[in-house]
């Protein structure tokens, strides 16, 4: 019976610690909440708002949780980005401003906590999508459009990368070919041929110098860049946003960190989410 009691009481710390918001515009009760939401403290459960995060957190679904936290610091600086032999972006000198970027691409158990919350659209389900798939929380979400990855990124308190960004990390410090170095791709390396059916961060051994894990492969990533023909580029008249990494289903020449691409934007099985943040 202590024991109960001691669990009641730290839920009901937690909830005062962490929710503004418990008797908000949901109309739940405070005994509801106790119920349904046991030790949560923010999120939705059955129905009923827990609590919500403030300043510098988001809620994964069950506590509040530093915006910060899976994220790396990318040294601000400038670096040669582009590549000779790349018609759409020729070697060029980019400088940035320190920023900060999440380690792993999204994931399909990280999406559903801001579905839940009700901040961001349910994702696609057609063919090879991972959302809604049992056993495939920890897999990229996939199959999400260009403002579907920009929503879920202002609900953690982040935004997409800018093109610029992106490459320099994935590049840093040296300019590297690819973000492991400058070795071709391997199977040991990065995840490719796959559509992201893997869990994020299977691929250590590709990680770029900075730790960030399937810059290359994996899914690709939408960043916040329209594009143009040739960057840096500013502005949203171009045909539509930028995505970079590759996710490469008949070769593995666009897992060059200097590779770029343009579509609409609309999102596809190969497409995912990483977001970025500036301290
Ligand atoms: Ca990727």
């Amino acid at each position: 019976m202590r024991t109960i009691w001691l669990a009641v009481l730290l839920g009901v710390l937690g909830l005062v610690a962490c929710a503004d918001s418990i008797y908000g515009t949901s109309g739940n009760t405070y005994d509801d909440i106790l119920v349904a939401c046991g030790s949560k403290t923010c999120g939705v459960s059955h129905g009923v708002t827990c609590g919500t995060c403030t300043g510098q957190n988001y809620c994964d679904g069950t506590q509040c949780v530093d915006v910060t936290q899976g994220m790396v610091t990318v040294p601000g600086g400038t670096l040669t980005l582009g590549a000779s032999d790349i018609s759409d972006n020729k070697p060029h000198s980019s400088t940035v401003a320190t920023f900060q970027m999440d380690v792993t691409e999204v994931t399909v158990a990280a999406y559903k906590w801001c579905v839940d919350a009700t901040k961001c659209s349910t994702s696609g389900d057609t063919r090879n999508c991972n959302g809604g798939i049992s056993g495939r929380e920890n897999c990229p979400i996939n199959c999400v459009n260009w403002q579907q990855a920009t929503n879920f990124c202002s609900w953690a308190g982040k935004r997409l990368p800018t093109e610029e960004e992106w490459e320099y990390a994935a590049r840093y410090d040296d300019s590297r070919d690819y973000p492991w170095g400058n070795t071709a791709p391997s199977t040991k390396l990065v995840d490719f041929y796959t559509y992201g059916s893997r869990a994020v961060g299977s691929f250590p051994a590709g990680a770029s110098k900075l730790g960030i894990l399937d810059l290359a492969g994996s899914v690709w990533e939408w960043t916040s860049t329209w594009y143009c023909d040739t960057p840096p580029c500013t502005g949203t008249t171009g045909s539509g946003p930028v995505y970079r990494g590759g996710s490469c289903y008949n070769d593995n020449s666009c897992l060059r960190a200097s590779r770029r691409f343009g579509d609409t934007p609309e999102g596809g099985s190969s497409l995912g989410i990483r977001c970025a943040r500036t301290p």
